[in-house]
């Protein structure tokens, strides 16, 4: 058995790709890497990687994590600039007994001497866009931190090898050096092969107090199917922040088992994602909230069109 799922529609193509390694016997932690590359070389995700939008600074800084379930092996970088692929330099850094989660310059000086890709990742349309809500925020006092969506994936191979990795230029509009929960093992990722993995997106900071993957891994362990355990987490924290703080941030959360079964909650509506199994061809599918309960469904071709032309749309200045 094989399967791979990951977070929003802008993952599909990348997913398509791991998918025919995977179904090739492929390992895990390739797939899993050419897949979040893939995200993070496209120019039209404002999120992740190359046009991923900046911090307050106009300086695109970005995170990545990445987990191997068999050896526990943890790699991540956090506000790193200048360079291509992050899930890559994360990845690398996984294979560190010692020094494995690196921030800023340190990552950056890390990148550098094990030669990965250079790259000023903030593109012209990323500028733009930056400028149009320094003058929005300005002008209306619009919360900066709409609209953000993190790459996660869990990736199991045909030896039974799991994976759990992310990617993220993390929120518009963060401060400097603002690092969310998507490097951050436990809150943006987890993964035991025993077991199965889970990958986070949405607030960092809200999804950080529920150490959300890893509670989801830790529910799957107790016994629970991956949908049963993405709910219940996801259900959980939104009840605990909303009674302790009185407001949740958006919480999307995507699960995977060691028998590619898999799993979605979200406390928010038009939350997509993508799964492909030894069994199902890559979907694209959309969740929502419906009585307490995320459900979800294929998205129409009508909706992935949409989608596309939106995210391509050339974008002007204000
Ligand atoms: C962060 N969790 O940096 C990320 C952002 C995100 O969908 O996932 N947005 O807080």
């Amino acid at each position: 058995m094989w399967g791979i799922i990951a977070t929003w529609r802008m993952a599909a193509e990348g997913v398509e790709k791991a998918s025919e390694m995977l179904a090739k016997n492929g390992d895990a932690g390739d797939a899993i890497e050419t897949a979040i590359r893939d995200v993070e070389d496209n120019p039209y995700y404002k999120s992740v990687g190359f046009g991923g939008l900046p911090n307050e600074e106009m300086e695109v800084e970005l995170d990545a994590g990445y987990m191997d379930g068999n050896t526990f092996d943890v790699g991540a970088i956090a506000a790193i600039k200048d360079f291509a692929n992050p899930i890559s330099i994360a990845r690398r850094l996984s294979k560190e007994k010692v020094n494995c989660v690196l921030v800023g310059e340190g990552a950056e000086k890390f990148a550098h001497k094990e030669g990965f890709e250079r790259k000023n990742m903030l593109t012209d349309r990323a500028r733009i866009h930056y400028k149009n809500r320094v003058k929005e925020v300005r002008e209306q006092e619009l919360k900066p931190y709409a609209g953000h969506d993190t790459v996660g994936m869990v990736c199991l191979d045909t030896t039974g090898k799991m994976v759990s990795a992310t990617s993220t230029s993390g929120l518009f509009m963060k401060k400097q050096s603002r690092v969310g929960d998507s490097p951050i093992i436990g809150s943006g990722f987890y993964v035991d092969s025993k077991v199965g993995g889970a990958s986070a997106t949405g607030l960092g900071e809200d999804l950080m107090k529920g150490c959300i993957s890893y509670e989801i891994v830790r529910l799957m362990k107790s016994g629970m199917h991956p949908q049963e355990a993405c709910e219940k987490a996801v259900h959980d924290l939104d009840q605990e922040l909303k009674e302790r703080r009185g407001q949740a941030g958006d919480l999307s959360l995507i699960a995977m088992n060691n028998k590619g079964e898999w799993g979605v909650a979200t406390n928010i509506d038009g939350f997509s994602f993508v799964v492909a199994t030894e069994k199902e061809a890559p979907v694209v599918y959309l969740a929502k909230v419906v009585d307490g309960h995320t459900v979800h469904e294929p998205a129409s071709q009508e909706w992935l069109d949409e989608y596309m032309r939106t995210r391509m749309a050339p974008v002007v200045e204000k």
